[in-house]
C-alpha cells in the first residue's frame, strides 16, 4: 500500500557502541551468512543490499561521556548516517530491513522512515522502553534511550543536533516490555503512551494485543508501519544470544505472530531486528538465536500467507 514494488533495501549496521558488550556488531553478518537475503527473493522480493559498511571509521579519537552519555558522538555519526540510508530505501518505494548491532541504531532508522513518511506509527517490540532520557538513564548505554530522543523529551545534546523529534507519543506503541527502569515507567505514564507488557499478551493473548497495538499506531490500517523488533523481546529459551536476556518473554510463536499480523496490514515500511549478538552463549543458542532472526523478518515479509 505504501510502497512502490515489492523490493526491500538491507542495511546491515555492524555497531555495538549504544551498549557496553562486544559481539552485537557482528548481527548483520552472521544474519546474512545465514542466507537471509535468498531466502527473501525466494519469497518474490527484490533484494538491495547495501553491503556491510563499516562504521568504525566514524569512531572519534576521543569520546568522553555527554553528561550520563557513552559513546555519544560515535552513536551520533552511526545513527545519521543509517537514517539517511533509511531515507534512501524508502524514497525509492521499497521497504528498509535493518539489521542490528544495538538498538541505539533504531534512532537512525525511525528517524530515517519518519523523513519520507511523516505519519507513520511504530511498533517497538522489545523486553526493555528504551525511553530513558539522557537525565533518567543509570547505565549511560544509549540502546536504553533512542525513544526518547524520538519523542523530542530528551532535551538538547548538541552532539545530537541532528535529531529532530519526529514521533508522537499516541503514534507510538509497545509489546513484550518486562524490565522497564522506574524514570521510564514515569515516562510512560505521563506521556499516555500505550504499552501492552508480558502481563497484557498473559491476559489477552497475543492475537488480541496486537490487534490492539496495530489500531493504534494505524487505525483501520491507514498509516504506514515501522516495526522495531529487538529479540530479546522473546524469552530467552527461544532467543539465548543477545546482550541483557530477560526471563519471561515471548514465545516463538507469539513473535512470529506479530509479524504476520504485521505483515497482513499491507503497512510495513521499515523493520530492525537488532541485538542478536552472535558472541553470546554456545554455538547452538547462536544457531537458535539467528535462525528465529530471520524467520521473524521473513514472517514480516509474507513467508506465511498462504
Ligand atoms: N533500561 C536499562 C536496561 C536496558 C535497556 N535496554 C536494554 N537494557 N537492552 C538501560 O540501560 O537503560
Ligand atoms: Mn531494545
Ligand atoms: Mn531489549
Amino acid at each position: 500500500k505504501f510502497l512502490k514494488q515489492q523490493s526491500v533495501g538491507v542495511i546491515g549496521v555492524p555497531f555495538s557502541g549504544g551498549q557496553p558488550r562486544d559481539g552485537v556488531d557482528q548481527g548483520p553478518l552472521k544474519i546474512i551468512e545465514f542466507g537471509l537475503l535468498n531466502q527473501l527473493e525466494e519469497l518474490g522480493w527484490q533484494v538491495n543490499f547495501d553491503g556491510h559498511r563499516d562504521y568504525t571509521t566514524m569512531q572519534p579519537a576521543v569520546d568522553p561521556p555527554v553528561g550520563k552519555l557513552l559513546n555519544a558522538r560515535y552513536v551520533s555519526a552511526v545513527t545519521e548516517s543509517v537514517a539517511s540510508s533509511v531515507s534512501s530505501h524508502l524514497k525509492q518505494g521499497s521497504l528498509a530491513l535493518t539489521l542490528g548491532g544495538d538498538h541505539s541504531i533504531a534512532l537512525g532508522t525511525v528517524s530515517g522512515t519518519m523523513a519520507i513518511h511523516p505519519d507513520a506509527g511504530l511498533i517497538w517490540v522489545d523486553a526493555h522502553a528504551d525511553i530513558n532520557t539522557p537525565e533518567t538513564t543509570e547505565s549511560g548505554n544509549i540502546h536504553g534511550c533512542p525513544v526518547s530522543f524520538l519523542l523530542g523529551i530528551a532535551g538538547q545534546i548538541k552532539e545530537f543536533n541532528w535529531v529532530k523529534p519526529c514521533l508522537s507519543p499516541e503514534r507510538l506503541v509497545y509489546i513484550g516490555l518486562r524490565d522497564v527502569d522506574a524514570g521510564e515507567k514515569k515516562i510512560l505514564r505521563e506521556h499516555g503512551i500505550k504499552a501492552f507488557s508480558m502481563h497484557e499478551v498473559d491476559k489477552y493473548g497475543i492475537a488480541k494485543v496486537v490487534e490492539m497495538a496495530i489500531e493504534h499506531v494505524s487505525p483501520n490500517r491507514s498509516r504506514p508501519i515501522h516495526l522495531s523488533f529487538d529479540v530479546d523481546a522473546l524469552d530467552p529459551t527461544v532467543a539465548p544470544s543477545t546482550g541483557t536476556p530477560v526471563r519471561g518473554g515471548l514465545t516463538f510463536r507469539e513473535g512470529h505472530y506479530i509479524c504476520e499480523a504485521v505483515h497482513e496490514t499491507g503497512c510495513l515500511v521499515a523493520m530492525d531486528l537488532m541485538e542478536v549478538n552472535p558472541s553470546l552463549e554456545d554455538d547452538q543458542a547462536v544457531f537458535q538465536t539467528v535462525t528465529i532472526g530471520c524467520s521473524l523478518v521473513r514472517c514480516a515479509l509474507g513467508e506465511t500467507l498462504l
